[in-house]
C-alpha cells in the first residue's frame, strides 16, 4: 500500500488570534476526540501525540481591528515554539501532523519544514488565497497572510519567523480551491506567479486533472511537498465548522479524491489541517472529516 513509511507526530496548536475569534482553538481537541489517533494505528502506524503548545488568550477578542495585525506579537510566539517543534519531528524522521487551529499556524509549519529542506513544494487547500498583507488584508486577521509570510512578504516579525531565511518560492506553489480572493490578494498573485486553481478550474478540469498538475507544478525541483488544508476549501454544507464559510466549494468526495492522489503519488513530507471550529460544527462533522482526509491522505483505501 502507500502507507508512509514513517512515525507520525502529532502536534495540536489552540490558535485561534490569527482568526480573531474563539472556538477554532478547540481544533485539536475536537479532531482527536473524532478518533485520529487510533484511526492512524488502524493503518500501521506508530503515533507520537507531541499534545498541544499553549496559546495565551487574549484579554477581549474583538471585530474592530485595534490595529492591521491584531495579536501580531502572541502569534509570533507560538510560531516561533511550532517551528522549533516541527524542525525537531523531521530531525527524528517523523511525519510532522500539526492540527489547527486558525491558519496563521502554517507559518511556523514551514518556517519549521524550511530548516530541514531547501524548497518545499506546498499545496495551500483553501477558499481563500491568504496572501494579504497589512496593507491589503480587509481584517487585520493574520490566518489570512500566512502564505504571503512563508513565502517571504509581510511583517518583519512574521517573515523572521524561525529564523529561518529560507522562504517557500512562488513557483512552488499551488492553491486549490479559491473562490474568495481579495483584491489585493489577486494582485499579489498575478504579481507572484502563484498558480491557482479556483473552483473554475476545478469544475472545468475535474479534480483528477487539478491534482495531477497540482502535483507536476509542487514535485519540479523540490525536496518535499506539505499540504496545508484548510477545512472551508471544502463546502460549508458538508463541513460546517468553520469560521469564514464560503459557498459552493469542494465536496468531500472531491476532497477525499484530491487526498488520495496524493496518497497514491507518495510525496507528501507533512502536512496541517486547520480552521476547524467545533463552535460552530454540527455534531463533530467537520473534525470526522478532517479524520477522514488525514487517514486517506496517509493511505487508507477502500481495498
Ligand atoms: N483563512 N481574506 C480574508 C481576510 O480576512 O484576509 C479571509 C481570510 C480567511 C483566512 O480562512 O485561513
Ligand atoms: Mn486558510
Ligand atoms: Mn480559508
Ligand atoms: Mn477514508
Amino acid at each position: 500500500n502507500s502507507r508512509i513509511r514513517q512515525d507520525v507526530s502529532l502536534i495540536g496548536v489552540p490558535m485561534d488570534l490569527g482568526a480573531d475569534r474563539r472556538g477554532v482553538d478547540m481544533g485539536p481537541s475536537a479532531i482527536r476526540c473524532a478518533g485520529l489517533e487510533s484511526r492512524l494505528e488502524q493503518l500501521g502506524y506508530a503515533v507520537h501525540d507531541e499534545g498541544d503548545l499553549v496559546v495565551r488568550r487574549a484579554k477581549a477578542y474583538s471585530s474592530v481591528p485595534e490595529s492591521n495585525l491584531k495579536y501580531l506579537y502572541e502569534i509570533v510566539r507560538v510560531n516561533e515554539e511550532l517551528a522549533e517543534a516541527v524542525a525537531g519531528i523531521i530531525a527524528r524522521k517523523r511525519f510532522p501532523l500539526v492540527l489547527g487551529g486558525d491558519h496563521s499556524i502554517a507559518i511556523g509549519t514551514l518556517a519549521g519544514i524550511l530548516r530541514h529542506k531547501e524548497n518545499v513544494g506546498v499545496i495551500w487547500y483553501d477558499a481563500h488565497g491568504d496572501v494579504n498583507t497589512a496593507d491589503t488584508s480587509p481584517s487585520g486577521n493574520i490566518h489570512g497572510m500566512a502564505l504571503a509570510v512563508a513565502m517571504g512578504y509581510g511583517h518583519p516579525a512574521l517573515t523572521g519567523i524561525g529564523g529561518e531565511r529560507r522562504k517557500v518560492k512562488p513557483d512552488n506553489v499551488v492553491i486549490v480551491g479559491s473562490r474568495s480572493l481579495d483584491p489585493g490578494e489577486q494582485r499579489f498573485l498575478k504579481e507572484k506567479g502563484v498558480t491557482v486553481y479556483t473552483m473554475h478550474e476545478v469544475d472545468r478540469l475535474g479534480v483528477s486533472r487539478v491534482m495531477e498538475q497540482t502535483l507536476d507544478q509542487v514535485t519540479r525541483g523540490t525536496d518535499g511537498v506539505h499540504l496545508s488544508l484548510d477545512l472551508d476549501g471544502l463546502d460549508p454544507k458538508e463541513a460546517p465548522g468553520v469560521g469564514t464559510p464560503i459557498p459552493a466549494g469542494m465536496s468531500l468526495r472531491e476532497s477525499l479524491l484530491a487526498v488520495e492522489i496524493l496518497s497514491d503519488a507518495g510525496v507528501v513530507t507533512s502536512a496541517e489541517f486547520v480552521e476547524v471550529n467545533p463552535t460552530l460544527d454540527i455534531r463533530n462533522e467537520t473534525a470526522k472529516i478532517a479524520v477522514e482526509l488525514i487517514a486517506s491522505l496517509l493511505g487508507e483505501k477502500i481495498m
